[in-house]
């Protein structure tokens, strides 16, 4: 493959080390997935951090939210016979999922895109309802005008779905709960309106007939979705061949809309492609990557809490600049960076 992406060379630039846990008895297990955005002179990102207790000898403990709203601590013996751990992310007790970590969204802020460190005055983000019982994760972050809004995806025993929060300033949120219902993910919104609509991207999955497809809506609010369009499925073979789902928002370019998404194999192996959309009419798929465009090559992309994995959600675009900030290997924060026309060119 061509070095179309080049890593930065201090990657990676955060790990779970860098920040502190949100409660004495949780520790940081993987920083991850950051959506991205400018507020004033900075960049900011919103880091999924994904917690849980300090293990103790034979026993799996993991958070979540109760009824209440108030976060407990799931302790289950790692000799039952009725809990099913074969995939690290998840655990499957007495035929009820639950995820191994809870993740909530934090805050971290940079002038030149590399440092990044916290500031305690912007608050996070934590899970705060039924549909985040689980926890919050990988948020996309899109600028209309003056407003920020984050969809990420929520997760609890109702499903994942895609929860949305709108900011001005980074201390106060608006809640509009669910707008895609279950199973969905990977929510980007463009950044400006096309045709007097709204557009979203999002990756419903349907576990029968269908997949895990990437879908397009419009919205008149960005709240109420409809005329839904499924505009790329897996192919077989490929790096994509078990499911994909957009990154942030799409690209504006004079050959369409450039979105870098991730598509992943059967055997979990997330590489970056990207798609080419009608600039007038965003259904329409002009171009799509036969091969990755980022596949995990270095160290910290091959092994972590979970190997193999090059996801993002957020990036800056600066002219022909493309950086992407990328969770790797579910475990820490790096950035690249890519010519725009270069990554076009592979397309078109
Ligand atoms: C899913 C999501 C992501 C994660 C990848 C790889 O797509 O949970 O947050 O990075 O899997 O584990």
């Amino acid at each position: 493959m061509e070095n179309l992406f080049e890593r930065f060379s201090v990657n990676p630039i955060l790990r779970p080390t860098s920040i502190c846990p949100s409660r004495n008895d949780l520790k940081i297990e993987c920083l991850l997935n950051p959506g991205v955005f400018r507020y004033r002179d900075k960049i900011g990102l919103l880091l999924r951090v994904a917690e849980r207790p300090k293990q103790k000898e034979g026993y799996l403990s993991f958070p979540k939210l109760n009824d209440k709203g108030v976060i407990e601590i799931m302790e289950i013996p790692k000799d039952s016979p009725d809990l099913d751990l074969s995939d690290v992310r998840v655990v499957n007790y007495q035929g009820e999922d639950y995820l191994t970590t809870m993740s909530h969204l934090r805050l971290v802020w940079s002038t030149d895109g590399v440092h990044f460190s916290e500031d305690k005055n912007y608050p996070a983000i934590f899970a705060h309802d039924a549909y985040t019982a689980y926890g919050i994760e990988d948020c996309r972050v899109s600028q209309i005008g003056d407003t920020y809004y984050l969809t990420f995806s929520a997760v609890s025993s109702n499903g994942v779905v895609v929860g949305m929060k709108s900011t001005k300033d980074w201390l106060t949120y608006q809640d509009y709960g669910p707008i895609f219902p279950p199973h969905n993910k990977d929510c980007a919104i463009f950044e400006r309106k096309i045709n007097g609509r709204y557009y979203a991207l999002h990756r419903p999955s349907s576990p029968e007939i269908g997949g895990n497809y990437m879908w397009i809506s419009e919205s008149p609010d960005l709240i109420h979705w409809g005329n839904h369009r499924c505009i790329a499925r897996t192919r077989k073979d490929h790096f994509d061949s078990s499911r994909l789902g957009a990154g942030a928002s799409p690209i504006p370019t004079e050959y369409g809309w450039l979105s870098i998404y991730h598509g992943a194999t059967e055997n979990n192996r997330y590489c970056l492609g990207a798609l080419l959309l009608d600039l007038n009419d965003p259904t329409k798929v002009i171009a799509r990557s036969q091969t990755p465009i980022m596949e995990p090559e270095e160290t910290y992309e091959i092994e972590g809490f979970f190997g193999e994995v090059i996801f993002t959600n957020g990036h800056i675009v600066r002219g022909d600049e493309l950086v992407i900030y990328y969770g790797a290997a579910d475990e820490v924060i790096c950035g690249a960076k890519a010519s725009i026309r270069a990554i076009l060119s592979t397309l078109v």
